[in-house]
């Protein structure tokens, strides 16, 4: 592992692969990166049920979603905060050949979101670091970065039809459902638990506008 890394990253460079099947082509991300990225085969398969019109990916990092989303949606919006996850979203989805396919967007997704509309919302916010996993049950109302998993949920559902959020595997099930059943009509809510070699690694939940209806 190069010295710049720190002790933290140990863990996640052991991974490298798994995070990225085409890293030793020059895959780059800094610390916060390493460990928010989805691995590979996780954002593969949240592509395929994305897989139709325009999805937005919310929070980018450094493209492990959006790579993924551009070789299955008809059309990428990438969105981040940080112009260098930008940098290195940009940078990695070249070397999977499908830069050209995403539309990157620095900026903040809050401020941006009453002018968005799309099929799909993908959210894959900041957790607050490798430390979510120390409480036994992870509270969306105080730990999700840098607004509650409430206001969230709140924006989204006014920009597309279908919201997915990934989220910690320890976050609480019954907060989810409170979301789908906070909108009006309620939203239909699907929560999958994400495993990878035996291991649970995260949770994806997929809430959908019920097709007729409302209040
Ligand atoms: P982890 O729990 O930090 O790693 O993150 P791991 O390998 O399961 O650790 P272990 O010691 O429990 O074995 C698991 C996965 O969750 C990561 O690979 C990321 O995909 C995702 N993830 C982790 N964090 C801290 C974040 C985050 O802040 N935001 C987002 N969007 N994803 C995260
Ligand atoms: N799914 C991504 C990882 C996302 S990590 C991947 O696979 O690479 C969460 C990202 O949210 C970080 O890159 C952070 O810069 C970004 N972020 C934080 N606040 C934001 C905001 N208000 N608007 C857009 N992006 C934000």
């Amino acid at each position: 592992m190069p010295d710049a890394y720190s002790a933290t990253i140990e863990k996640y460079w052991c991974q490298r692969y798994i995070l990225f099947s085409r890293f030793d082509d020059g895959v780059n991300m800094d610390e916060e990166g390493w460990f928010s990225v989805t691995p590979e085969v996780i954002a593969h398969y949240q592509a395929s049920r994305c897989a139709s019109g325009t999805v937005i990916d919310c929070f980018t990092g450094v493209g492990g979603n959006a790579i993924q989303f551009a070789q299955r949606c008809n059309h990428v919006i990438a969105i981040d905060i940080d112009p260098s996850k930008i940098g290195f979203a940009r940078h990695n989805a070249a070397i999977y050949r499908v830069d050209d396919l995403i539309d990157f967007i620095v900026g903040d997704f809050f401020v941006l979101a009453p002018k968005l509309k799309a099929d799909t919302v993908f959210l894959s916010p900041p957790w607050g670091g490798p430390d979510y996993a120390k409480v036994e049950t992870y509270d969306m109302k105080t730990m999700l970065r840098p607004h509650d998993g409430y206001t969230l949920f709140n924006v989204a559902k006014e920009i597309a039809s279908r919201v997915v959020m990934f989220l910690p595997r320890n976050v609480n099930f019954n907060q989810l459902a409170e979301l789908s059943l906070s909108a009006c009509p309620p939203w239909s809510l699907e929560v999958e638990k994400v495993h990878l070699n035996g291991k649970l690694k995260a949770v994806t939940a997929y809430f959908s506008r019920p097709p007729v209806g409302g209040c």
